[in-house]
């Protein structure tokens, strides 16, 4: 199980939270994701052999939330 915190700065409200954590939680191998629109912080738990860190960031980036 690898961990991650990405920075998505364009997360605002909760409306953000919930659409960064939806994109996420979307893709297998994702066990937790949770996004704070405050810290702009996205703590993710994912298992490296179903999904890779660059899918993760690609699923955010699609939803209209990139990471830095
Ligand atoms: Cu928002």
């Amino acid at each position: 199980m690898q961990k991650v915190t990405l920075n998505v700065p364009k997360m605002s409200c909760g409306h953000c939270k919930m659409a960064v954590e939806n994109a996420g939680g979307s893709l297998g191998g994702v066990k937790s994701i949770s996004a704070d629109p405050q810290t702009k912080a996205v703590d993710i738990s994912y298992d490296e052999s179903a999904v890779s860190l660059d899918e993760i960031r690609k699923a955010l980036a699609e939803a209209g939330y990139p990471a830095e």
